[in-house]
């Protein structure tokens, strides 16, 4: 065997006066990617960290069989957030089996007709916003997108509503999260015993915690005091349904975590996915065009159309767009995994049990077998013919296995209908010309992304040349 590729490191502090902070630190990472291959080795202070890229590597480590989740240091911090809510339990812990029982009906495709009439109300909101501002002054598109999926996930999964569109300034749910989810982040970064001087923060970090927890445990509180023991949502299912190999349902602490996890796991990496395909749509007028001659042939030149659930399903081409935005950049950029026992992974590196192993999601999203041209958008790579072609595991913004993303089917039916709603209302005009900054928290986004709107007219929606880009070929 050979040892794992690396540049050459300090004594104790390894590599972390090199890696920048926050998303310069993600392009960094993908930059050594590059240059040091499909795997490498980071050690910043007492932890290395492998981050592997290449198909052939991500493929390899997709079989469960040999690899499984890592709850890797990050993770760890999180859990003093989650618990052991979904997202951050450790493998053997009994609650995840349970809780993953208990909610996989909630979030099957055919789930999603129950959410569909909610998930519309909030999108309306958002066009009711966007309307006033049309015309007007520009809109902030990560703001407003997380107003949107914040709502969304609170009142489909726990009927309660944030009304994040009547307030200017988020919700303090989100403040003490976001607050919360920065102190976790900077404790995992830095010196080893730094935290001892911030106690200050530390405590901003109880209280921010107990806030999101107060606020989870009144909505658990109100609904058994309601008496509805109706299972149509997260919350309603959780509380009133029991786990096929226990018979118990989850107890009142774990309910609570899983809560904080929906909401923050639901609303971050969707609005993050929302803001980049609105970017790339705006800067691909061809692209544009073809997007909105779909929506115009399915609602046709009305300001008032009706989506139904089965809408969302039609409206493939939207579907390309957001995973083409997912490819270039899954919100949700890594994911961790472990070999179960001490093995040899790429043919010659030698991994022991347990060891973390980081799949960087946006540069296996920039393989080769993508084909030339990989920073290009290109929406046709997802035609569905071609997408027989792609191999399982290059594709892989909601991770992998038995711990991907519970979510998906919820994030992409919420966000190809919020898509398809604001491109069949609005020109998309870029004011500033914007170029791309990513703002990275846990999840990606476009920082300081605004758009002026202008309400697209008759004309347009009936516009020939719209309809001649759909028939025509790929953007060039
Ligand atoms: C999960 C997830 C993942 C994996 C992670 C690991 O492995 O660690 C990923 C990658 C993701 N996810 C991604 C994403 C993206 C988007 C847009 C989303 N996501 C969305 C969503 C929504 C919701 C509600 C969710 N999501 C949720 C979730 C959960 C709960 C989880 C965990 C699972 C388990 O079981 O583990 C996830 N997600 Fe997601």
């Amino acid at each position: 065997t050979e040892p794992i590729p690396q540049r050459p490191a300090l004594p104790l502090v390894g590599h972390a006066f090199d890696i920048p902070s926050g998303a310069d630190g993600l392009l960094y990472v993908m930059k050594e990617a590059k240059e040091l291959g499909p795997l490498f080795k980071l050690r910043v202070f007492g932890n290395e960290i492998n981050f592997a890229s290449g198909l052939d590597l991500v493929t390899e480590l997709a079989d469960e069989s040999r690899f499984r989740k890592n709850v890797h240091p990050d993770l760890v911090i999180l859990r003093g957030i989650g618990g052991d809510g979904l997202f951050t339990a450790y493998n053997g812990e009994p609650n995840w089996r349970k809780a993953h029982d208990v909610l996989m009906p909630a979030f099957s495709l055919g789930a999603m007709r129950g959410y569909h009439a909610t998930m519309l109300r909030v999108a309306r909101e958002l066009i009711g916003k966007w309307d006033r501002a049309a015309g007007e002054e520009s809109v902030d598109v990560a703001d407003d997108m997380t107003r949107l999926t914040l709502d969304t996930i609170g009142l489909c999964g726990f009927g309660y509503d944030f009304e994040s569109f009547e307030r200017d300034e988020p919700h303090p749910f989100v403040t003490a999260l976001s607050r919360a989810l920065a102190f976790a982040q900077d404790k995992g970064e830095s010196i080893p015993g730094a935290e001892l001087f911030k106690w200050k923060q530390a405590e901003r970090f109880r209280e921010d915690v107990a806030l999101m927890e107060g606020l989870v445990d009144d909505v658990i509180r109100q609904r058994r005091a309601s008496g509805d023991m109706s299972t149509d949502d997260l919350l309603g299912r959780m509380l009133h349904t029991t786990d096929a190999v226990t018979g118990e349902p989850l107890d009142d602490v774990n309910i609570r975590y899983q809560a904080i996890t929906f909401l923050i796991a639901g609303h971050e990496t969707t609005s993050g996915a929302l803001s980049f395909a609105l970017y790339y749509l705006t800067k691909h007028p061809e692209v544009l065009a073809r997007a909105q001659a779909e929506v115009d042939a399915l609602w046709g030149d009305t300001d008032a159309p009706e989506p139904d659930y089965g809408d969302i399903g039609k409206l493939t081409y939207i579907r390309q767009v957001l995973n083409e935005s997912l490819r270039l950049w899954p919100t949700a950029p890594a994911f961790a995994v472990e070999p179960i026992e001490d093995t040899v992974i790429g043919g010659k590196y030698a991994v022991r049990a347990g060891e973390s192993i980081q799949i960087l999601i946006p540069q296996l999203h920039r393989d080769p077998a993508w084909g030339e041209n990989v920073e290009l958008f290109d929406p046709d790579r997802f035609l569905p013919e071609r997408e027989e072609e792609r191999p399982v595991h290059l594709f892989k913004p909601f991770g992998s296995g038995e711990r991907a993303c519970i979510g998906r089917q919820f994030a992409l039916h919420e966000a190809t209908l919020v898509l398809a709603l604001v491109i069949h209302r609005y020109r998309l005009i870029d004011h500033t010309n914007y170029q791309l900054k990513i703002k990275q928290s846990l999840t990606l986004k476009p920082d300081e992304f605004t758009l002026n709107l202008a309400r697209r007219t008759s004309g347009e929606r009936r516009s020939p040349a719209a309809a001649a880009l759909v028939a025509g070929s790929a953007p060039a």
